[in-house]
């Protein structure tokens, strides 16, 4: 990493953050110039400090202000993160505002020497994987995130955009330090040994068998070079569950500090392995056998409902498509080829929260450890088929057809381990 951070940058605090944002023109709208505000800083994510504000007169009239630390917050001091990512999440909302602003928050502005932008504070919403966790579902979500996909992926590809602006956006969206984390932390990390893995010795011989698999590396370096290859469209970049904020009527999509040009399937795969995340973690989660069905038949109808969104509402980027370069045979391979994607992509994101640094509460905050292994061992068995079956997969009920197909591995018997 190599860069020259501004000289008047310093991360704020609850205290100081109040002063600056009183001091924004572009706060007018919303704050006072002298009213009392109150902050608190809510981060509770990886990378960044996230401030709630609001005006202590009226808790509704209120933003968030999200700054970039010089460091990986989750590991410290240790782990240098540059802090022009800042800029490239506040410019990918603005994209995303631009194609989908249902679904996305406003930027109210950003400030490239404080590395930091305010925007709109979704605060009648809760983060999608703690709602997941608890078994609700979002009757809408399918519909909202098929239309966010389509619209954010379609309208940053070439099939929307002119030779020259989708060369300029790739550059704009060069984000190397943030890409390289996703290089090893997905693609590299999980698949030998290191000490920032982070699964549960209960598991061990599931994640040595996989780490012994060569016919799998194989498979995971065919995907680790499409996501270090393909500038497709403006990826998301980290689009999983905790990314999504949402309650029964609105979805919005959040924290794009991760994007980049890159393979459409990223982001689709994302959000299917995140739904499977979570479905394996509800083998444990919710033992009624009954009400797991359920709720697991409300997961797949999900993945199956946004897939088939994602493609009405990408047809009118065929519609007007060139029929001589793009004719029916091609706009069939290329929609097919997103799909067989989103499994592989998927795949590699699943196994990665199960194996690697960074796991997911669906199933790293599931307190027995036998019964965690249980969940953690069902995902690694649906990542794996995914992954390497990936190309057999035609349509969406194929991919939840091999998904729904796999089953935990039991092999240690119950645990006195902790
Ligand atoms: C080291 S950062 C760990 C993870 O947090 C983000 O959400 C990304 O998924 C990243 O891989
Ligand atoms: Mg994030």
């Amino acid at each position: 990493m190599n860069e020259d951070i501004s000289p008047n940058y310093k991360p704020f605090t609850p205290e100081t953050i109040v002063d600056y944002i009183r001091q924004r023109p572009e706060m007018g709208d919303v704050f006072r110039p002298t009213e009392p505000l109150v902050a608190e800083e809510i981060g509770d994510g990886n990378l960044n400090l996230v401030f709630r504000i609001w005006a202590e007169a009226d808790k509704e009239r209120t933003v968030i202000v999200k700054q970039a630390l010089p460091y990986l917050r989750l590991v410290g001091g240790d782990w240098p993160l540059p802090v022009d990512r800042a800029r490239i999440e506040a410019e990918a909302l603005k994209v995303e505002y631009k194609l989908v602003p249902q679904h996305t928050p406003r930027v109210y502005f950003y400030d490239p020497d404080m590395y930091l932008f305010a925007m709109q504070n979704l605060n009648r919403h809760i983060i999608m994987r703690k709602g997941l966790i608890e078994g609700i579902k979002y009757p809408r979500f399918a519909e909202h995130i098929g239309l966010f996909l389509a619209r954010t992926l379609g309208g940053t590809s070439d099939l929307a955009l002119d030779f020259k602006t989708k060369k300029l956006e790739v550059k704009r969206f060069i984000n190397p330090d943030l890409c390289k984390i996703t290089e090893d932390l997905i693609f590299t990390e999980p698949y030998r040994y290191t000490e920032r893995n982070g699964f549960h010795k209960e598991l061990e011989p599931q994640v040595l068998a996989l780490q012994a698999d060569e016919k799998l590396h194989v498979e995971v370096a065919k995907m680790k070079e499409k996501f270090m290859t393909q500038a497709q469209a403006l990826v998301h970049g980290d689009l999983h569950t905790g990314s999504i904020m949402i309650n029964q009527t609105e979805t919005f999509v959040i924290d794009p500090e991760f994007a980049y040009y890159g393979p459409m399937g990223f982001d689709i795969g994302a959000v299917i392995g995140n739904l499977f995340l979570n479905y394996a973690a509800h083998e444990v989660r919710t033992p009624d056998p009954a009400k797991r069905a359920d709720f697991r038949k409300y997961l797949t109808d999900t993945v199956i409902d946004l897939w088939h969104v994602f493609v009405r509402e990408f047809q009118p980027f065929w519609d007007q498509a060139d029929p001589i370069n793009m004719p029916k045979g091609y706009q069939d391979d290329y929609m097919l080829r997103v799909l067989q994607d989103s499994a592989g992509l998927g795949a590699c994101k699943m196994m990665r929260r199960v194996i690697g640094l960074a796991g997911v509460a669906d199933i790293r905050g599931i307190q027995d450890v036998h019964e965690r292994a249980i969940a953690g061992s069902l995902a690694l068995h649906i990542g794996r088929s995914l992954l390497l079956e990936r190309e057999q997969i035609h349509t969406i009920e194929d991919l939840v057809e091999i998904a729904t197909a796999c089953k935990p591995t039991y092999p240690w018997g119950k645990t006195t381990l902790s």
